[in-house]
């Protein structure tokens, strides 16, 4: 199975794995229970807002690694009620996925003006609502959302992440081989369609800026990932929206946490219309988030205080 590590130069996040924690390899971290702190500025639309990180700071809960970690899918989504049923229902019945300890599908509701939520349930899913739009807020209220979970796996709700793929994705994280799996598209087989060329050269521009400036061998910034739920959490995710995978990406690189990233197969969505790619405003306004977060994070560090675990739970849709 080709993989590419993308290891940084910077200091290691020290993080729990199954069998301990990782290490640090630089003065910078001192052991696993690790909070990060950003040289970002603060404020702005697309950054957590104060309520939020003094939510965050209100409960802090320790959490050791469990010897069984259990997984739970995370889906954003916005007006996806003519694709997310069948995702749901096919990621509940699918042989891989169901090999793997399922604690639950989070279906993150971002605001829809469709049945989402309703559809999602049905289906089977656990809905969380995330009025205020935002992929990086979807995805972050269904990390916080998935409390019992020790490892995330992120796919987006559209149909278009292979089900087969994702359970490799899963288990990277889940036999310690990787803090951070990414599935890339780009060295997959892509359904023809299923990228649209403004995607496939925003997303060679933004990894070799990676590359570049963090030395980050990553050929996708894709949606589907995997990560142990405290591992994100230490990160600080600050990007609310479009910003978000890249922010992961580039703290993740930045703290020296193992990067794995596999070939993935991607689909054209199921139904229902892109949000991103698919539309001109999308796509520029992506493009500039991941720009800025690409750019933004360039000296952070992480900090070698404890992690807070963010308030749990949010409305029901
Ligand atoms: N664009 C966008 N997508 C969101 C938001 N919240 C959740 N999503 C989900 O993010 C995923 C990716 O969006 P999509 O429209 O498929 O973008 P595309 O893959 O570039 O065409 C889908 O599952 C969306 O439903 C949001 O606020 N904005
Ligand atoms: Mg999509």
């Amino acid at each position: 199975m080709p993989m590419v590590n993308a290891y940084g130069h910077a200091p290691r996040l020290s993080v729990p794995t199954q069998r301990g924690e990782l290490s640090a390899p630089t003065s910078a971290t001192t052991n696993i229970r690790t909070t990060i702190t950003t040289d970002a500025t603060e404020g702005g639309g697309a950054m957590l807002t104060l309520p939020e990180r003094l939510d965050r700071e209100e409960r802090e809960e320790t959490r050791q690694p469990r010897a069984n970690p259990r997984v739970a899918i995370v889906m954003p989504a916005l007006n996806e009620a003519a694709a997310v049923g069948a995702q749901v229902r096919a990621a509940l019945a699918h042989p891989a996925l169901r090999a793997l300890p399922l604690a639950r599908i989070v279906v993150v509701d971002n605001g829809s003006d469709d049945a989402t939520a309703a559809v999602a349930r049905a289906a089977g899913a656990e809905v969380v609502s995330e009025p205020r739009r935002g992929y990086g807020r979807a995805c972050f209220a269904g990390a916080r959302a998935a409390h019992d979970a020790d490892i995330l796996l992120l796919m987006d709700a559209d149909g278009s992440d292979d089900l087969t793929d994702a359970a490799r994705v899963a288990r990277l994280v889940m036999d310690d081989q990787a803090d951070l799996a990414i599935g890339s598209r780009t060295r997959g087989r892509v359904e023809s369609g299923a990228l649209t060329p403004q995607q496939r050269a925003g997303n060679a521009v933004a990894t070799l800026l990676m590359r570049l400036l963090y030395g980050a061998r990553v050929s996708d910034l894709g949606p589907l990932r995997a990560i142990r739920r405290e591992t994100l959490l230490a990160l600080d995710m600050r990007e609310m929206t479009y910003g978000w995978s890249t922010e992961m990406l580039v703290k993740a690189t930045r703290a020296g946490l193992r990067i794995v990233e596999i070939p993935v197969n991607y689909h054209r969505r199921a139904g229902g219309a892109s949000k991103v790619s698919g539309t001109l405003a999308g796509t520029l306004r992506a493009g500039w988030r991941i720009l800025v977060a690409t750019l933004r994070y360039a000296r952070w560090r992480p900090s070698a205080s404890r992690p807070r675990e963010p308030r749990v739970g949010g409305s029901r849709a």
